[in-house]
């Protein structure tokens, strides 16, 4: 029987694996763990047990591992890439001392962890088109630091304790429910935002800059699929490639006018936001995942536009 923490279950991603998490496990199986002041709300707080849950904090991790007996913890605690440039210590405290609290906890009470890395942890002398599985990482933004540090860490458990840690390297995460907050890759979700309130849309990236991406069933497909991959077939842990979209600010433009003939787009590239992309791979190779683990994603850019835009227009009416 599998008892789940999620760390940082009100967040983009939290939220919404939270909830996959209890429909394939059982509500009472999956403990949404949540920061004072991010609270849990609605049906996220009321369908399955919640704790409060800081990883700055390693007693109240132990705490709530031992007392909901927890083999699995989703760590989901970072800050995005864009808002750690300006808080540059918060985020290593968060991403770095943090996964060091819940390894430790991992390590004492024999949970698996996943803790995702990104397209974040490669940099300018990564090969940046089909980017290996294992290849140069020297990225010079704090967030990248802290992302190839957690592939280390995490690494550096299973090998030396046995924790069995696992994780995937996330593109840009496109959702409809939770907003991501202070990431490069969230003109992919607020261009759709626009679209859908009939608004013209801003673009802070260049056109012509491509980046990773996939639609959140993919991505909550992934984090579950690889915690329940045979251990037996894992070369890799720490972290896996996962490619599912690759595209440009033009291309999803593109693919919104197709439905919303009326919509549009200017651009007032930001400085930050476009180095950091530019540093950013075009499309990863995820041939490791998908002979280790039969990675395969879903949704392609039009069924992804598709659903995006449908979703919206209810949740905005
Ligand atoms: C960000 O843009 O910071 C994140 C990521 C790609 O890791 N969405």
């Amino acid at each position: 029987m599998n008892m789940i923490l999620v760390i940082g279950s009100t967040g983009q991603i939290g939220s919404e694996l939270t909830r996959k998490l209890r429909s394939i496990y059982g509500n009472a199986n999956v403990v949404a763990g949540y920061i004072k002041g991010a609270e849990p709300k609605g049906e996220l707080a009321e369908a399955g047990p919640m704790a409060e849950c800081d990883v700055t904090n390693p007693q109240m991790i132990a705490n709530v591992v031992k007392k909901y007996n927890i083999d699995t913890i989703y760590n989901l605690a970072a800050l995005l890439s864009v808002v750690a440039e300006s808080k540059p210590r918060l985020a290593w405290k968060i991403g770095i001392d943090g996964l060091w609290n819940i390894l430790e906890v991992a390590r004492e009470c024999g949970c698996a962890v996943f803790t995702p890395s990104s397209i974040g942890s490669f940099g300018l002398s990564t090969p940046k088109m089909l980017t290996p599985q294992d290849t140069i990482q020297r990225p010079r933004t704090i967030y990248g630091v802290s992302k190839v540090t957690t592939e280390l860490l995490s690494d550096y458990y299973f090998n030396k304790y046995g924790v069995d840690t696992r994780a995937v390297r996330y593109p840009g995460v496109i959702s409809y429910m939770t907003p991501p907050g202070g990431g490069t890759t969230d003109y992919a979700v607020d261009i759709y935002y626009s679209a859908v309130r009939g608004e013209k849309f801003v673009c802070p990236i260049k056109e012509g800059t491509l980046m990773d991406m996939i639609y959140m069933p993919d991505a909550l497909k992934a984090a579950i699929n690889i915690m329940e991959a045979d251990p037996t077939r894992l070369v890799h842990r720490n972290a896996f490639n996962i490619a599912s979209l690759s595209f440009g600010p033009e291309t999803v433009f593109a693919a919104i006018k197709k439905y919303k003939p009326e919509f549009e787009m200017v651009y007032d590239v930001d400085p930050l936001k476009q180095s950091i992309a530019e540093s950013w791979p075009d499309r990863m190779d995820d041939s490791c995942a998908r002979n280790e683990w039969d990675w395969c994603p879903t949704y392609d850019l039009d069924t992804m536009t598709k659903d995006m835009l449908e979703k919206l227009t209810i949740k905005l009416k």
